[in-house]
């Protein structure tokens, strides 16, 4: 793609056509050479701006309802004529599309909607990983001018956490009967959340879910007065009870990030995680040429037989890599 093709489509997703949106969300998830000049593109022309967009993560575990959730959501975000972006994000797959069907699936009904766009991603092996792709993705959902921006990610490994922390707004959303929910949500699932869904509120099981939720959260560390208090919520996605609820509650945690500060500390702290991941995907890459391997190789003779130290040697790789000297 030529610049002033670029430049076209970022003027057309702008204007809110959905196949310019796409094609802007393909060149991020396809890691294609077009993504550096669009990000530049997209900055100087004022299309990221001091965010428009909120951004939500929603995280749990497989089959807790996340995306059934995201599609009541959705409705009741159309419903107050927001317009909605969401991300689904599979961190284990390398593959899009696929092992996400079911996510297409549960929101068709709002696949025909031009105020909505959904994406499943998949972003292993991409540069940088998820905890650089997303976040280029939120930016020309930005940039095309969506309200709301929703990061839908399973809640296994490591990876949602960095998924997660890419929004403003973190909701953890468990359900009863998935044997120990919450202790396999693990406790990291527990320091990330702003808000803590409890949905599938119609099973057995939902009451001592929730109980022990609001135990387990009470034993984290103490917060300061004017701090935000991890709201619990129940839900029943598939008929919407507690979706008008949950949607206060996100408005309400949204007000508090602006008016706290909170929501501009945020910001800095994701571009940091952003761009350091664009840094170790670059040294990664250039690790991988036939140089850096030839002073790999080099080097790794000289520590094998005691003749340098690993740390001198890894100095130097580095240096030869940037062009500065390391240590
Ligand atoms: N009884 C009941 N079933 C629900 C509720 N919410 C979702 N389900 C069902 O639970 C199943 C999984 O829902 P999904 O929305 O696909 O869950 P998910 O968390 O997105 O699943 P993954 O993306 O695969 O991790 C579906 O069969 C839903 O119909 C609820 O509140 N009550
Ligand atoms: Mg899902």
């Amino acid at each position: 793609v030529r610049t002033g093709q670029l430049e076209d489509l970022i003027q057309r997703a702008r204007a809110g056509e959905p196949r310019a949106v796409a094609r802007l969300v393909s060149i991020v998830e396809d890691s294609s050479a077009d993504v550096r000049p669009m990000m530049r593109l997209l900055t100087a022309t004022g299309g990221v701006p001091a965010r428009s967009a909120r951004v939500i993560g929603l995280t749990g575990p497989p089959g807790a309802g996340k995306s059934t959730t995201t599609a009541a959501l959705i409705a009741e975000w159309r419903a107050g004529g927001q317009r909605v972006g969401v991300l689904a994000v599979d961190p284990s797959s390398p593959f899009s599309g696929g092992a996400l069907l079911g996510d297409r699936i549960r929101m068709q009904d709002h696949a025909t909607d031009p105020g909505v766009f959904i994406r499943s991603m998949a972003s292993r092996g991409h540069l940088g990983g998820i905890a650089a792709t997303t976040p280029q993705a939120v930016r020309v959902l930005e940039s095309a001018g969506f309200d709301v921006v929703l990061i839908e990610t399973v809640g296994v490994g490591q990876s949602e956490i960095e998924v997660a922390s890419t929004a403003d707004t973190v909701v953890v959303l468990l359900a009863p009967g998935m044997g120990d929910g919450i202790q396999a949500a693990k406790a990291g699932i527990l320091e990330i959340g702003d808000v803590y869904v409890v949905n599938k509120a119609d099973r057995d099981g939902a009451d001592s879910t929730t109980r022990e939720l609001r135990q387990m959260l009470s034993m984290g560390p103490r917060r300061a007065e004017d701090d935000w208090t991890p709201a619990i919520l129940r839900t029943v996605a598939t008929d919407g009870a507690g979706v008008h609820e949950f949607v206060d509650v996100l408005d309400r945690h949204h007000d508090w990030l602006s008016a706290s500060g909170e929501l501009e500390k945020r910001r800095v702290r994701r571009a940091a995680a952003e761009v350091e991941a664009l840094v170790l995907a670059d040294l990664r890459d250039r690790m991988g040429s036939p140089s850096a391997h030839g002073d790999l190789a080099r080097v790794s003779e000289e520590v094998a037989r005691g003749q340098l130290d690993p740390f001198s040697a890894a100095d130097l790789v580095v240096s030869a890599l940037t062009g500065q000297p390391g240590g």
